[in-house]
């Protein structure tokens, strides 16, 4: 039997199952036909003018790179027009981007990080998109950018799907609509995403940890607990020896825990105290909690489930702990000790 398409995917998802309506699905396509674009235009690398910094600043105060910028254009462009969404927003602007007046406006609220990981674009390591949808509450005041940003001040429980795209070897597309986490590669020849793994699932336990163990000195007693432990390996209290990995790329170091397992941890330390964390809730930390959790998995701040945070304000970082569901357990227990 021929791979199943997205489109087919998306198209039982809402006719056997009635999980989605018809312009989430049309959402989703249009999510994924601008991934593929970025893919494409990430591709050219240096052959293409899209590498180096686009000598601009982003809301976060980090130096924009070109791809950022493409990237950001490229899903603001895909989305504005059809007709499924009220607004937009993104890592890269300020404030929410309001579906201009001539064109139609739809339900959903869409949030994405257009490029994470751009530090690894220049080095050729692989990088990602991550998206999060929202249902447009009735009541919205979409009158200006600055009152939309309350419309998507909803917790991580109100996302209606999530997913990211990671550009590496292959170029892939991991969603979930409520309905449990399904992988789709990008097949270049056809130009469409095929269904390659229907039911993603972390395993319960690793022997993989992943967190930029430079910042050890600045974090707080329980992850420095949890870290000490596995570095003790078989000798010490967990009894097991660990390996380590870190990307860089969130999106690059999620999709291996949803692949086989780990733990991704970008924690409170006392250099991020004043900032909250380092990952964005809204467009990072909220669509992966959503697609680990459906995997079977877990994800907290150490303190809370992620999903549960109230959000206050559009760009607002959270401390991340997330995947093996025994593992990130044992960590945020250190954390109410
Ligand atoms: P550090 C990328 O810039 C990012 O937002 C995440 O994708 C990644 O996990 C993290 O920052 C890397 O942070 O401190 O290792 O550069």
């Amino acid at each position: 039997m021929a791979q199943r398409t997205l489109a087919r995917y998306l198209t039982e998802e809402q006719r056997n199952k009635g999980v989605i309506t018809g312009d989430l699905k049309l959402l989703i396509e249009v999510v994924a036909r601008a991934c593929q674009a970025i893919s494409i235009a990430i591709g050219k690398g240096g052959l293409g003018d899209v590498l180096g910094e686009a000598g601009s600043d982003n809301v976060q105060g980090e130096a924009q790179k070109k791809l950022d910028v493409l990237s950001n254009d490229i899903l603001l462009d895909a989305n504005e027009w059809g007709g499924h969404l009220a607004a937009m927003a993104s890592e890269e602007m300020d404030l929410p981007h309001l579906v201009p007046h001539r064109f139609p406006k739809g339900e959903y609220l869409l949030t994405f990080d257009p490029l994470d990981g751009s530090s690894n674009i220049d080095v050729n390591v692989s990088i990602g998109t991550i998206f999060s949808v929202l249902k447009c509450p009735e009541s919205a005041d979409l009158s200006t950018p600055e009152a939309a940003e309350r419309a998507f001040l909803q917790p991580g429980t109100a996302q209606v799907a999530a997913g990211y795209a990671v550009y590496g070897p292959t170029t892939l597309l991991v969603l979930t609509v409520g309905d449990g986490v399904a992988c789709f590669t990008l097949d270049r020849e056809q130009g469409q995403f095929l269904l390659t793994q229907e039911h993603m699932q972390i395993p319960a336990d690793t022997k993989e940890f992943s967190i930029n163990m430079a910042n050890q000195r600045f974090w707080e007693a329980p992850v420095q607990r949890y870290v000490g432990e596995m570095q003790q390996g078989r000798e010490g209290p967990l009894g097991k020896d660990y390996n380590m990995r870190w990307v860089a790329s969130m999106v690059a170091d999620v999709h291996r825990i949803m692949t086989r397992g780990g733990i991704f941890m970008y924690p409170i330390d006392s250099k991020l105290t004043a900032q909250g964390g380092k990952l964005r809730l809204m467009y990072e930390a909220n669509p992966m909690a959503m697609l680990v959790e459906q995997a079977g998995g877990a994800a907290t701040t150490g303190h809370c489930r992620i999903l549960d945070i109230a959000p206050a304000r559009l760009h607002q970082r959270v401390p991340v702990i997330m995947g093996s569901k025994n593992e990130v357990a044992r960590i945020t227990a250190y954390h109410t000790a």
